[in-house]
């Protein structure tokens, strides 16, 4: 059986030899989950850039930038970093450039590896399926905040090892500290994130819907790939 492990922050990706896994990154609040809410709609293709510079200097006529760091859109972007933005029908067929503060850098961190996902609630049942089919050992990725563990990541890493326990083994504590979270939370995932640190510095900037949007399970079936360094479905 192939086994199936969380690693709760970026910063211990060194523990991991991702080259021969499948990888999953989550950054459920909020750049996974506008990754997967855009090609639902639609969009092309997205090139992540865990430089800010690097993706504003990419800018043409033809591809929207979309710049994120501290919740807050970057000046001269084109886009910022809600789900709602990425419904726009203007945006169906164009190729997106995003960068953002942890989302897009841990897309970076998991480059090597012989497939990289990108998950969310949003897109959990197809994911799940997605993950299975790759039939190798898998490793979920949580995005987490500036190095730091966060709820939202690893409640959502609990809900994918939960959907997915019967055909993996758990390589560690952490999906099993990850599930037992999200089967304590699950009934109220809303209630259980406004706790996160993440989940208070976005309503301090009045963003309450996209926390709950994140949060819905299953919305989509998109499943983002990246593939030489852009992301497709
Ligand atoms: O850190 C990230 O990549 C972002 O998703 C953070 S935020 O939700 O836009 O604040």
């Amino acid at each position: 059986m192939n086994s199936l492990d969380v690693c709760l922050s970026p910063e211990l990706m060194h523990l991991f030899d991702v080259r021969s896994k499948t990888v999953v990154v989550a950054d459920i609040l909020r750049a996974t989950s506008c990754m997967v809410t855009a090609f639902a709609h639609g969009v092309k293709s997205i090139k992540p850039y865990a430089d800010l510079e690097s993706c504003r200097n990419s800018k043409t006529p033809d591809i929207y930038i979309a710049g994120e760091r501290n919740g807050e859109k970057v000046e001269g972007f084109d886009l910022g970093n809600s789900p709602f933005e990425y419904m726009a029908p203007e945006l169906y067929g164009k190729i997106i450039h995003m960068t953002t503060t942890n989302g897009t850098q841990a897309i970076e961190r998991s480059k090597e590896s012989a497939r990289v996902f990108i998950g969310a609630f949003l897109n959990l049942s197809a994911l799940a399926a997605a993950v299975q089919q790759e039939n190798r050992d898998v490793l979920i990725v949580c995005a987490g905040w500036k190095g730091k563990v966060n709820l939202e990541d690893t409640l959502f890493a609990g809900a994918l090892a939960h959907l997915l326990k019967s055909h993996f083994n758990f390589a560690c504590d952490a999906p099993l500290l990850a599930e037992a979270l999200y089967l304590q939370s699950k009934n109220d995932l809303t209630e259980a994130v406004s706790h996160a640190s993440h989940a208070r510095r976005l309503n301090r900037l009045n963003i309450f819907k996209d926390i709950s949007f994140c949060l819905t399970a299953d919305q989509y079936a998109v499943v983002p790939y990246l593939e030489n360094g852009i992301l497709r479905v």
